[in-house]
């Protein structure tokens, strides 16, 4: 693959009018017919020759205005289809006919077949895998699809847009035709065919027109759909009465598929899910699956009109559509639920994948400026960090405004193909505001650092707050200039009371954000009668590491008095890591670990605290995670010593808070029938939480194993299961309750998954084995990337001893393991090898062991375009 620039983007020559689509479906020759009507662009060269995309694809059939197409005319390769000597009639139409092969298509890309039926993805650039095509995003056709297929195995026939009717078609097939009337790109097309059983419901637009809703699932799923189907309304509704958006077709359709590359599928009228984020029951779900399934469901309808009806006019404008719409299911999921947990589950998220991302050798600014291989850039950058770009300038402007620069994006670019420049211009034209200096956060990568300080005079009543910023170099970015960061800031005094200042000199400060634009700054605020305790980056405003030096006492204060309890959290986490990041050290010199009283005694009065919600207290016991630990520490890491000191600071906590981890676990319950709401979902987080303090404070399965049997909720019984066996993986216990929650739930797939990740993650260099073992275990399936996931993926990503054990098996097996992969799902065995990112902030043997596996990879006779990109740029 070659290096694709976002400074060569050229329009196409040919606009396409018009798309027909005539599929005959079969397992393994799939004959697929496309018209497809083109006119020149104004003043392009009459002589141009018509170049279209193809990936692994065999012509059969061209036809010019229906006439055949004399083979001097084209010349076709597997990738691509060249037709010169176009006669001067505009519109002109060509007729291409492929023969496919959905059954061996692994790579599950394009036309393919999971359990038994046909599905499609076509984003990034699979729809180049059924025909060729101007394969691109700002190429939008409306399209008309019809489907023929064998009627027993297939009744169901979907694509996108409405549906115009259908009718026999000769022995034993039928076919079905759709329209969709709303200009798409092709990464934007869907097909579905099979037999699936539906759950069916109606939604009332705003505007009074009634639309269908359908979910499609495996037959006997039915029940399962429930959840996703009420999620939609919501998600509906909301999108409606927050941003004014309004569905536009008769029907709205999603398929839950069991084989999928990702998470789900925003295609036109027609959205095709991994199943993982559509069927739940209080049995098989946990209530972070439910949290899932809400956020997804409601992500892939708001790209609706964030991606569908306004998308992209190239790939590296990815964020336009992904940053955007991972905002709004954020703030959908905040309204939902609970604000400030769901911003602290957020952040904990942002800095465990996007950070890392951001410090190694895949950090890429959230708008990049090239790629080799365009699914190599659906990042946790371009996802979240995209995301808190959006909300900056939301904190930035203000809500109003902000409303008023969306709707002024969608009124002018409704039915466009655009870029990040359009949708700040948005903004720039509804405050008047100069954004420039503020867009470097989509062409900047690296975290920003900011290091506080603060001085008060007591004489003057002043306080001076003096900020730096400091923009790590990135890769093929080293100098940075000084950015836009939006602070959101209180000054709190000594009784807790919320301090307004009379003044603040040297920075902008506006509705309580400071605004810091130089390198360094000092802001000084006036009027302030007594020494105050700062809060910086409340509600984290924006997406930076902080360095402030503040003391335990003030922490505990602003854990007690912060009036936002996302800052709260962030108090309380601010305790916590001196004492973990000082653990970790202790554990590697082989000293005692020993906890600061003010940090285990705030966090155990938090914990015990009736004013705060369950679901807060529970984030805040689960403490820093190792791979928070080891970004803190920065480099020369050891998983192991991170672990221990982990495991002791824990043990300090359980001991002196026994008595109310007793007394959460007895009071936490959730009595009556289970509810996946919010609120009795933090009870359940909390009693949890207890019990694995309580699980440390006791040295016995004893409790836990009463907790497995007693569960009646997926949360419950997995949780009991993950002490048991991480807590205590040789004792009986844990053993009796893996093979009764495998017996139990052998059948379903999405269950399965969880009980070959809770054993892939068990710490210790003695985990490999055990995956290994996992492995050859009949219910282990190769070709489904949610069951690679869950073992392999969950072994890389979530079990830094298992995996990063001394002596570099763990590293080994990787390397292996995505060799294998490769061959048949090359996006998969990219997306698992982003796991090695970090490796340059190992201790230097571990290092070596990376290394070698990176170059054991780089070296490989065959290797995909995908793998290959990632390898290389992991080792630059
Ligand atoms: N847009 C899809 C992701 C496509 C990934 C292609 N490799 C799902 C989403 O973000 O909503
Ligand atoms: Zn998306």
């Amino acid at each position: 693959g070659q290096v694709i620039n976002l400074a060569d983007y050229q329009p196409t020559e040919f606009v396409l009018e018009r798309v027909d689509l005539t599929f005959e479906l079969d397992p393994t020759e799939t004959k697929v017919e496309a018209r497809l009507i083109f006119h020149r662009r104004e003043g392009v060269d009459p002589k141009a020759s018509l170049v279209l995309d193809g990936d692994e694809l065999a012509l059969s059939g061209l036809l010019f205005d229906q006439m055949e197409t004399p083979a001097g005319q084209y010349t076709v390769t597997p990738e691509s289809l060249t037709v010169r000597d176009l006669p001067a009639s505009d519109p002109f139409e060509l007729t291409i006919t492929t023969i496919i092969n959905p059954e061996a298509n692994t790579k599950l890309m394009g036309l393919y077949r999971t359990g038994g039926i046909y599905c499609t993805q076509c984003e990034a650039e699979g729809f180049r895998r059924i025909t060729y095509f101007p394969d691109r995003p700002d190429v939008l056709a409306p399209y008309t699809v019809n489907i023929i297929a064998d009627k027993a195995a297939n009744p169901l026939l979907l694509s996108n847009g409405n549906f115009l009717g259908g009718a026999g078609y000769g022995e034993g097939k039928h076919f079905a035709a759709w329209f969709d009337p709303h200009p798409k790109p092709s990464y934007l097309f869907a097909l579905v065919a099979g037999d699936l059983g539906i759950i069916e419901d109606t939604f009332t637009t705003m505007s009074g027109r009634e639309v269908a809703l359908k979910i499609y699932v495996e037959h006997g799923k039915e029940p399962r759909a429930a959840y996703a189907m009420d999620a939609l309304k919501r998600s509906m509704k909301w999108d409606e009465d927050v941003f004014g958006r309004e569905y536009d077709l008769d029907i709205f359709m999603i398929v839950a598929v069991s084989d999928f590359n990702m998470g789900a599928m925003e295609n036109k009228g027609l959205n095709v899910f991994n199943d993982k984020y559509v069927l739940a029951d209080p049995e098989t779900a946990t209530d972070s699956d439910y949290a899932n399934i809400e956020a997804i469901i409601a992500h892939e309808y708001f790209h609706n009109w964030t991606g569908n009806r306004i998308t992209c006019r190239d790939w590296f404008q990815l964020c336009l559509k992904e940053g955007l719409t991972v905002y709004r299911d954020h703030e959908f999921s905040a309204d939902q639920r609970s604000r400030p947990v769901k911003r602290i589950a957020e952040v904990r998220h942002l800095k465990s994948e996007q950070f890392p991302e951001d410090a190694g050798p895949l950090a890429h600014p959230v708008r990049p400026i090239k790629y080799r291989e365009i699914n190599n850039f659906y990042t946790t950058t371009v996802y979240e960090k995209g995301s808190e770009v959006t909300r900056m300038i939301a904190t930035l402007l203000g809500k109003e405004t902000f409303k008023k620069g969306m709707d002024i994006y969608f009124d002018r670019h409704d039915g466009q193909a655009v870029t990040i420049e359009d949708f700040v211009k948005s903004f720039e034209d509804a405050s008047g505001r100069d954004l420039t200096q503020f867009s470097l956060w989509y062409h900047q990568a690296g975290t920003p650092l900011v290091t506080a300080s603060g001085s008060y005079d007591p004489a003057a009543k002043t306080f001076s707050l003096s900020l730096e910023q400091m923009i790590p170099a990135t890769p093929g970015q080293s100098d940075k200039k000084p950015m836009h960061i939006p602070l959101s800031l209180q000054l709190f005094a000594d009784d807790g009371a919320a301090v307004a200042p009379a003044s603040v000199e040297g920075a902008e400060y506006t509705g309580s954000v400071l605004h810091l634009t130089e390198r360094t700054q000092t802001a000084v605020f006036h009027g302030v009668p007594t020494r105050p305790v700062v809060s910086i980056n409340r509600s984290f405003s924006a997406p930076i590491n902080l360095h402030f030096d503040q003391s335990p006492a003030d922490l505990a204060q602003l854990a007690r008095c912060e009036t936002d309890h996302f800052a709260r959290w962030q108090a309380l986490t601010d305790l916590a890591l001196p004492n973990l990041l000082k653990a970790a050290r202790d554990a590697r010199e082989g000293k005692t670990v020993a906890s600061e009283p003010t940090f285990v005694d705030t966090l155990v009065i938090a914990a015990a605290d009736e004013g705060l919600e369950p679901a807060f207290r529970a984030q805040a016991l689960a403490l820093p995670s190792e791979a928070d630990i080891a970004r803190e520490l920065g480099g020369n890491n050891d998983p192991d010593a991170i672990h221990a000191g982990r495991q002791a600071v824990i043990k300090h906590l359980a001991d002196a808070g026994r008595d109310t981890f007793v007394a959460l676990y007895g009071s936490m319950t959730t009595p009556g029938a289970f509810s996946p709401d919010a609120t009795s979902a933090g009870r359940r987080a909390l009693r949890n939480a207890a019990l694995t303090y309580l699980s440390y404070a006791e040295h016995s399965p004893a409790r836990t194993k009463a907790a497995f049997d007693a569960a009646n909720n997926m949360t419950d019984l997995l949780h009991a299961l993950t002490i048991l066996v991480h807590r205590f993986p040789d004792s009986a216990e844990a053993a009796e309750a893996l093979s009764i929650f495998r017996d139990r739930f052998a059948e379903n797939a999405l269950v399965v998954d969880k009980w070959f990740s809770v054993q892939a993650t068990i710490p210790g260099a003695g985990t490999l084995d055990r995956v290994l073992k996992l492995m050859e275990n009949p219910l282990f399936k190769r070709t489904n990337p949610n069951r690679v996931r869950s073992l392999v993926g969950s072994f890389a990503f979530a079990n830094p001893t298992g995996f990063g054990r001394a002596d570099g098996e763990g590293y080994r097996f990787l390397a292996r393991e995505i060799l294998d992969i490769d061959r048949r799902n090359p996006q998969l065995a990219a997306r698992i090898l982003t796991s090695m990112r970090s490796w340059r902030s190992l201790e230097p043997v571990r290092q070596d062991h990376a290394r070698l596996s990176l170059l054991e990879i780089e070296r490989a006779a065959e290797l995909s375009t995908d793998v290959r990109d990632i390898v290389e740029r992991t080792l630059k």
